[in-house]
């Protein structure tokens, strides 16, 4: 290593970040730009979209290198290529540590996302479920020995099975099943749905639901509910049925690791098999990760060639960091905090007349249904961003307005924690909604109906908010060691 003392002036993330981009400029000058004026963007508004968050510039470092240029096909020492006693080491770390960060029995770390994450994980468990049994009742050792009839047979077998998850509309997520998504081709899928006068899951009904079609996964997870689930219940349901319990726990993973939700609560200690992305509550690299019991390791290390090519090594090891990011006690501090911020920033919406579904949360988000305002999700989300905060509109269950203009807004706390904002600061951003949200006026269409898209809005308050938002963000900066002006 060569000394580079006289660079001593700067930080370490400054010095990341200038060589960095001084070696994009140079072949790329567009590209440097777009990762300058990104950090503007996520500079100068309130993040508040509930699947996001900051992620340490350790982690982006492991992310940025060498590895790249690495391919892995197979699992920590058993590849299909040469020459990957680096990757093994990495990928071998990264699965211990998030099975001490989480308690899990096995961690697979390849996926690249949280979509690739649960069709490892349904491919695992068809693998394990129905192929296995399948080829095991014809004495043969592979499909490799089957004949085009006997494929066609299993073929048919896998294709038949069934999948009961929480539905789109209920706050379920698009790979759980949605028609237009391939897990709603690859199985025959039932939903369960929240209750309709309180919004909340009702494990009695989910119960009969589970007898009623004796699904071979019963899949518990959410991209937009607010409670928590108790997955003993949900595991006592599946072993009732025969099915698998599979959690996606791609949102709350954060709150998992930092033993916000134990116990009852904890999907690692009762589901089969969990997945999960690592860029959300968790705040690592985007990407995801497969957690299981013993019994399901050997068909999700099959993971290539079954749906998956080489892993991408640098992803690892950024998770690898996040691991070990999160497996100190600060990160247990970090996801308290944004628990006690989203309840405080629902209670403050409350009382500031505004109607949140549930009357509150236990997690990281929250829903608040800008219909009693008069208007849909997509003007309060239009006029929010203009007002600098960002945030999705959300589909709200038995939604009438339907799943583009909607009548809602999820918002999460996750990354306003990681600057290090607190309860004071969620009673101020819950005024500035507010006052946002009252001023805003639907336009008329040319029909004379009110249009669920445009809207008026006196310029003042934009720019009120806007100096609001401002002054907050002054005192909370995103990666303070950088100016890349
Ligand atoms: N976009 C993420 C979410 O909001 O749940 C995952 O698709």
């Amino acid at each position: 290593m060569k000394n580079y003392d006289d660079l001593k002036k700067y930080s370490l993330e400054e010095l990341y970040y200038y060589t960095s981009l001084e070696l994009v400029r140079k072949k790329s000058p567009l590209i440097a730009e777009s990762i300058v004026n990104e950090l503007d963007n996520q500079r100068s508004s309130l993040k508040l979209i509930a699947s996001e968050n900051y992620s340490s510039i350790n982690v982006q470092a492991a992310m940025g290198n060498l590895l790249t240029d690495k391919y892995a096909e197979g699992f920590p020492y058993h590849r299909f290529y040469a020459g990957c006693e680096n990757i093994d080491e990495i990928e071998a770390y990264a699965s211990k540590r998030a099975e001490e960060l989480f308690g899990a029995e096995f961690a697979f770390v390849q996926p690249h996302s949280g979509s690739d994450a649960n069709l490892c994980a349904y491919h695992a468990i068809l693998h394990k479920k129905v192929e296995l049994p399948f080829i095991e009742k014809l004495g043969v050792k592979s499909i490799d020995a089957l004949d085009r009839a006997q494929m066609l047979k299993l073929r048919e077998e896998l294709n038949s099975q069934r999948l009961l998850a929480l539905d789109y509309y209920s706050g379920g997520h698009l790979t759980h099943g949605y028609r237009h998504n391939v897990s709603g081709k690859m199985f025959d899928v039932y939903f369960y749905g929240v209750d309709k006068d309180t919004y909340l899951l009702d494990y009695e009904s989910i119960r009969a639901k589970a007898h009623e079609i004796k699904p071979l996964i019963l899949l518990a997870g959410y991209s937009a509910y607010p409670r928590k689930i108790n997955f003993r219940i949900m595991k006592e349901i599946a072993d009732e049925c025969g099915a698998v319990l599979m959690v996606d726990m791609a949102h709350f993973a954060g709150l998992v690791a930092g033993k916000v939700f134990e116990g009852d609560f904890d999907p690692v200690k009762w589901a089969d098999v969990v997945t999960s992305t690592t860029h959300k509550t968790l705040r690592g690299p985007r990407g995801g990760i497969v957690l299981s019991k013993l019994e399901f390791k050997e068909s999700i290390e099959k993971a290539c060639p079954l749906m998956m090519g080489g892993p991408i090594a640098q992803i690892m090891a950024a998770k690898a960091v996040a691991f070990d990011e999160a497996l100190s006690p600060e990160f247990k501090e970090y996801a308290k905090q944004i628990v006690k911020n989203t309840s405080h920033l629902a209670s403050s919406l409350i009382k500031e007349g505004c109607t949140v579904l549930t009357g509150g949360t236990d997690n990281h988000l929250l829903l608040l249904d800008v219909s009693t305002l008069g208007i849909t999700g997509r003007q309060a989300e239009n006029a929010l961003r203009e007002a600098h905060l960002t945030m999705n509109r959300n589909a709200l269950p038995f939604d009438k307005n339907g799943p583009w203009y909607t009548s809602g807004l999820r918002l999460g706390t996750a990354a306003l924690t990681t600057l290090g904002m607190k309860e004071k600061e969620m009673e101020e951003i819950a005024n500035i909604i507010v006052t946002v949200l009252k001023e805003v006026k639907p336009k008329l269409d040319s029909n004379g109906s009110q249009s669920k898209a445009k809207y008026d809005i006196d310029e003042s308050v934009i720019k009120s908010a806007r100096e609001r938002v401002n002054a907050l963000l002054s005192k909370f900066k995103l990666y303070p060691q950088l100016e890349l002006k």
